[in-house]
């Protein structure tokens, strides 16, 4: 079979084909084909029977290309074999976490999965200002989990170095090099400035050589540190919430890369939510915008706290493991706190990066782009664009996320 896009004709017939699928629906009399793309890169539609919404399927097809800027950036299937790898690791640490896939087929890059029908995407329900009470403990766990049981800390050495090989993920990665960390900070021609957006504001990031040094170091690293198996583009669009559950979503730019990648991009687009809000004067919003700060704070610390629970259960279940026999009794301890101390710097590095591309580069974000006002957009970008710029700056010296409770960007 070749590739061919799947589209409202054709679904039900390929699905209809199907004996993994044919399991979920008792008939395909009334099934309707809902399409939902969304976001920058794939299709996707939601297929369920009407006389019976519990039988519904979600599919998400890859097309070979970059669906929001066409088939002239073409991509390889390998992404669709990159997510049906990371899915099915995640699923393996953090079941309850991941959605089920019931099918998936690498010729048509299609993957069929639960459909999360009871469940909304994070950033949608931050606008919103909807408070999520169980979200910096589902997605701390998601992180300590997926980060650490991929890591050098689990895995024996030649397992580890086989899922680095098997997790390779070139085009993606190199869209995250360049959308990332090289076209935002170069006035590249891909790039979408607000019109309100001060010139010597986009110069105080573009030509400045002590930031493009700082932004390059954190490239490097995004290049050279294969710590553990990532999501790879852990924004608020790849979550699906209630106030119950936490699913994460679409790990298609997945790879072995440094960790703080992931927490970064996860505690940058809730730092850009907050700007969102911080500005409102209700007493709705400012209470939101404190949640949102303190829900970021619990993110790391949460998050921290299991990845070193994880890491001491794992020395204690196998006295030699990683760093040998600890002599003095200190040396564990010294090293687990040195690598977190690195980990928190890593991840505000790539928080930086995260928020900076937001807002320079193409891939823009809804908690911005839903104010028509540029002017009042531009202020918001500005704050953001400051914070983010002191915080890649300084990134060796924070202990931990109070610093921008105690700032005014
Ligand atoms: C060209 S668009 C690139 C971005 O879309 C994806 O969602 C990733 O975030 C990527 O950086
Ligand atoms: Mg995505």
């Amino acid at each position: 079979m070749e590739y061919y896009q799947l589209n409202q004709a054709n679904l039900i017939h390929y699905l209809q084909s199907l004996p993994e699928v044919q399991q979920k629906f008792s008939s395909f009399d009334h099934v309707e084909v809902r399409e939902i793309t969304d976001g920058n890169m794939n299709y996707a539609f939601i297929v369920t029977n009407k006389l019976d919404a519990n039988q519904s399927v979600f599919v998400k097809q890859a097309p070979p290309y970059i669906k929001v800027l066409g088939e002239e950036w073409p991509l390889t299937r390998q992404r669709m074999v990159a997510e049906m790898n990371a899915l099915h690791y995640q699923s393996s640490v953090c079941p309850e976490m991941v959605p089920k896939v019931y099918y998936q087929s690498e010729v048509l890059s299609v993957l069929i999965m639960q459909n999360l029908s009871n469940h909304a995407i994070l950033r949608t329900e931050l606008i919103q200002e909807r408070c999520l009470p169980r979200l910096a403990e589902d997605l701390s766990t998601f992180l300590a989990e997926t980060l650490f049981y991929s890591s050098d800390f689990a895995l024996p050495s030649a397992d580890k170095k086989a899922m680095v090989s098997k997790s390779s993920n070139q085009d993606m990665c190199k869209i995250t090099e360049d959308f990332v960390f090289t076209y935002p900070f170069e006035h590249h021609e891909m790039n979408d400035y607000n019109p309100a957006l001060s010139q010597s504001v986009i110069d105080s990031i573009q030509k400045n050589p002590n930031v493009r040094a700082h932004i390059a170091q954190m490239k490097y690293t995004f290049m050279n540190k294969p710590e553990a198996l990532l999501h790879g583009d852990l924004h608020t669009s790849s979550v699906m919430v209630n106030v119950q559950q936490t699913f994460v979503i679409d790990p298609e730019f997945s790879f072995a890369g440094p960790m703080g990648f992931d927490i970064g991009a996860l505690i940058a687009n809730l730092y850009l939510n907050y700007f969102s809000h911080a500005h409102k004067s209700s007493a709705g919003s400012v209470d939101y915008s404190q949640w949102l700060l303190q829900t970021i704070d619990d993110l790391w610390y949460k998050f921290e706290g299991k990845f070193l629970s994880l890491w001491l259960e794992h020395e204690q279940s196998d006295q030699s493991a990683f760093m040998g026999k600890d002599l003095t009794g200190d040396s564990h301890q010294a090293f687990r706190h040195a690598f977190l101390k690195q980990l928190l710097s890593d991840t505000l590095g790539f928080a930086a990066c995260e928020m900076i591309r937001r807002i320079l580069g193409v891939a823009k974000v809804a908690d911005f782009m839903q104010f028509e006002d540029q002017k009042l957009r531009a202020t918001l970008e500005t704050q953001a664009l400051k914070m983010a710029t002191t915080m890649l700056l300084n990134r060796q010296s924070y202990k931990n996320f109070d610093f921008i409770s105690m700032s005014r960007f």
